[in-house]
């Protein structure tokens, strides 16, 4: 029997999308302006996920150097015929709808290539496409019709579907309107499925907040007409209290015991009323059972947190997939040399769009970190990033000691002086201590320094300010190193986490 573990991959893993070839599974999730992008996990379990690669590995797949934040890389579907992967993927504000193809599911990625309108005036005009093919062969790309650019920028045309020639990549037809779901605003992530003979065209609607949903079709034909499940949505967590929120946007497989698996995203909101979600979008798992109808039932999700993990990186090789940048790839903003991570200021901050930052995941609902670092050549820290207007961090260097947060324009510091070399960093993101009253606080952050073997409080920060509710984030917590001036470097790093 699988054992379920929710999340399935914790932190901000959005818009997860599954596929089954042979024995093994391959997932991929959206990583807007961060590279390197849309990493792939795989599994021959259900049960432990590893991160064996990236599809996004080259400047140049995705125009994620100059996309605003929240554009870059959205919501992936994988998919696998004939000895290929293929996956498409919206560059939203960037290069558009995307197709990427590979052999080998760890990389390397094809460059991509441009899903091209009919009449050739540019990409097709749509997020979260999909692909599938019929029996003789024809590619659909079905997608949600939301318009990113030009003048019609914000409307919104249901759920499209075009033909595409995957040689030429452009699309065979005008894109065709399909089921859109019950009413429920934002219709999106459709994917389309062929089941026993039928059509199943399952979408997410109510958009990726609080009133997020599952809901489902089906045909005689992947065109349609498409009838809806008297039993939608399928899924969704809307004016409940259960502890994970907006489910939605999920894709269906087959799992290890032939029993069939939706994979989906949703949030861990802490508090009294599950206001304030500090991780962002995780991808999460639930049992899905055909009745005799026809009609596929999703089970609700259900909370199974892995152990507490401990990551202890000593930076004498390069740094693993689980490391990202903002905008860049992570060697283009670090180096490894001698045991350290070494980083070179260049004025930006991170108030910036481009700071000289390099981070991992917060993947569980406490962490504490602790980096050492050697401030004597330049000006640098530790920071927990939601993006550039929202970020806390301990900055060493030029003979200080600050905790700061940045909150939407508002900054609070505190300073102490710091003569020396060496140091130690700390952020702890916790539980806030019960104070007897009604708990409203998704978590806090503790900001320490070690100085000459003495911790040092320097402040504590409402963790809500840092939450994707506060920031209006689709990624979600990101911790790591910068440099603003001088060159700093980084020698020890140490992650400790659980979800208690
Ligand atoms: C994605 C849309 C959504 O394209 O948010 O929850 C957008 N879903 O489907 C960005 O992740």
């Amino acid at each position: 029997m699988t054992t379920l573990y929710n999340p399935l991959l914790g932190g901000f893993h959005p818009d997860p999308s599954v596929v089954k070839v042979g024995d093994a599974w391959y997932l991929a999730t959206s990583t807007f302006e961060y590279l390197p992008g849309i990493p792939i996990h795989r599994s021959t379990d259900f049960e432990t996920w590893e991160l064996i690669g990236h599809v996004a590995t080259r400047v140049g797949q995705l125009a994620v150097e100059e996309v605003p934040t929240a554009g870059g890389a959205w919501a992936p579907t994988i998919r696998h015929r004939d000895g290929v992967f293929h996956l498409v993927i919206t560059d939203a504000m960037g290069r558009g709808m995307l197709h990427f193809t590979a052999t080998d599911a760890a990389g390397p990625w094809s460059d991509g290539d441009l899903i091209l309108k009919a009449d050739g005036s540019g990409s097709v005009d749509g997020i979260d496409p999909d692909i599938a093919w019929d029996a003789e062969g024809s590619a659909y790309i079905t997608f949600s019709g939301l318009v990113l650019s030009g003048p019609e920028i914000g409307a919104h045309r249901g759920i499209q579907q075009v033909k595409v020639d995957l040689e030429t990549h452009v699309a065979l037809e005008e894109s065709r309107s399909l089921w859109s779901g019950t009413g429920g605003g934002f219709p999106e992530a459709p994917h389309l499925y062929e089941v026993d003979g039928r059509w199943y065209l399952m979408i997410a609607e109510g958009g990726t907040e609080r009133g997020h949903g599952i809901s489902i079709a089906r045909s005689a034909s992947p065109e349609g007409p498409f009838e809806t499940a008297p039993q939608n949505p399928l899924v969704s967590a809307r004016s409940t209290t259960r502890p994970i929120q907006n489910t939605g946007h999920g894709d269906l497989v087959v799992g290890p015991d032939g029993e069939w698996l939706c994979v989906l995203l949703g949030v861990r909101p802490r508090s009294m009323t599950r206001a304030f979600s500090a991780l962002g979008r995780e991808t999460f798992v639930t049992p899905v059972h055909w009745e005799d109808d026809g009609w596929p039932r999703i089970e609700p999700v259900l909370l199974n947190a892995r152990p507490g993990t401990r990551v202890e990186v000593v930076f004498d090789e390069p740094l693993d997939g689980e490391w990202i940048a903002v905008r860049a790839l992570p060697t283009a903003v670090s180096q490894i040399a001698e045991g350290s991570l070494v980083l070179r200021g260049d004025g930006s901050t991170l108030d910036d769009p481009r700071p000289v930052f390099v981070g991992r995941r917060q993947e569980h609902l406490t962490n504490a970190v602790t980096v050492t670092m050697d401030a004597s050549r330049g000006v640098g820290g530790l920071a927990v990033r939601y993006d550039e207007h929202f970020h806390v961090e301990v900055e060493a260097g030029a003979g200080s000691v600050t905790a700061r947060a940045v909150v939407s324009g508002l900054v609070q510091e505190w300073t102490t002086p710091f003569e020396g070399d060496v140091l130690d960093l700390h952020i702890d993101s916790r539980k806030p201590a019960p104070t007897g009253g009604f708990p409203r606080t998704s978590d806090e952050f503790d900001l320490a320094a070690t100085i000459d073997g003495e911790r040092i409080h320097l402040a504590t920060v409402d963790g809500r300010f840092l939450s994707s509710e506060t920031t209006e984030s689709f990624t979600g917590r990101v911790i790591g190193v910068y440099a603003v001036d001088g060159v700093v470097s980084f020698q020890r790093w140490i992650a400790e986490g659980d979800d208690e």
